[in-house]
């Protein structure tokens, strides 16, 4: 399976979910149309799938059941897509472009933008207890899962790191164990822990969850590294996003902390620690090896 095929997997039953409501007819128990056509807007805007394709393609790998999975992948992405719709608001990083599209706030405005984003989140959770109370002999599995997924996204993960990039830019902090914490938290954990989650739902053991970890810090923040790269030497097309803002805000980033070389070095050397994590898993990693060579050159 390819990147291209997961993704689809991804989009087929994201289409499913929340359920598409045409109008806003005040019906007691329904979703407000307004509230699904916000939420829908971003999740079908585009994106790579990424997260939730490498849940897909770890379960894969460890011999579980993707179809299993699949809800899991979905929530991944539905939370990964309420970060963008939150970190494009005014209050935040303040963005009108956003996978090739005007930002969600643009669109809808800024109090529903936030609401479409907790939708997103609320969705996400629910997808996955549904999924679980649907099939209570996997309980355990399910549960463990989803903690990862919620610890990724959480305070001591996605949640944290943000906290501290606009925390640091405001009083403009600039060193170098800031921004560990902030692209480690911000970015890496929301591949950290959808891949472990994935370790999780096949009954793995703490050896491949850790090292699908591993694979997953190395991986997030070559992805970072790459983006604050393509945030200096990429197009606006491509990336479906305002380009040099990082500059132009101050922002702590793998440019103002270590340089364009450096940060090249950096790629480098976290392309060797994405392989090295790979090690134990032989040939059945080289969906994972193909994707990190892949992201050292990317363009978008
Ligand atoms: C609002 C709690 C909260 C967190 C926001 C995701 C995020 C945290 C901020 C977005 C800004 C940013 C540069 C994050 C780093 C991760 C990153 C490069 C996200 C974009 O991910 P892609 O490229 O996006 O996978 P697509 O659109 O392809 O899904």
């Amino acid at each position: 399976m390819t990147l291209n095929d997961y993704a689809s997997r991804v989009n087929r039953r994201l289409n499913e979910i929340p359920a598409v409501i045409a109008d806003d007819r005040f019906e007691i128990g329904e979703m407000p149309g307004l509230l699904s056509r916000s939420m829908r807007y971003s999740l079908e805007a585009g994106g790579k799938r990424l997260r939730p394709s490498m849940l897909l393609a770890a379960v894969d790998m460890l011999g579980g059941d993707t179809t299993d999975a699949l809800d899991f992948a979905c929530a991944v992405e539905m939370i990964h897509t309420y970060s963008l719709i939150h970190d494009d608001l005014p209050g935040m990083d303040d963005d009108t472009l956003r996978r090739g599209r005007p930002t969600n706030h643009v669109v809808f405005g800024v109090g529903q933008a936030i609401l479409a984003g907790d939708g997103l989140l609320n969705v996400a959770f629910e997808t996955m207890l549904n999924h679980a109370c649907a099939h209570p002999e996997g309980a355990t599995r399910y549960l463990a899962a989803i903690r990862e997924i919620a610890t990724g996204a959480g305070v001591t993960g996605m949640i944290g790191g943000q906290v501290m990039d606009l925390h640091c830019e405001r009083a403009g902090i600039a060193d170098e164990r800031a921004l560990a914490y902030i692209q480690y938290g911000k970015t890496a954990c929301m591949f950290i822990h959808p891949l472990r989650a994935a370790a999780m739902l096949c009954g793995a053991g703490e050896d491949d969850a850790k090292a699908l970890a591993d694979y997953g810090r190395a991986f997030g923040l070559l992805f970072q590294a790459t983006d604050d790269l393509l945030d200096v030497t990429g197009t606006q097309a491509d990336m479906g996003k305002t380009l040099g803002k990082d500059a132009e805000s101050g922002k702590l980033t793998c440019i103002s902390a270590y340089g364009l070389e450096g940060t090249r070095a950096r790629v480098a050397q976290l392309h060797s620690e994405a392989l090295e994590a790979l090690s134990r898993f032989g040939d059945r990693a080289d969906f994972f090896r193909e994707l990190v060579d892949a992201m050292v050159d990317r363009t978008k």
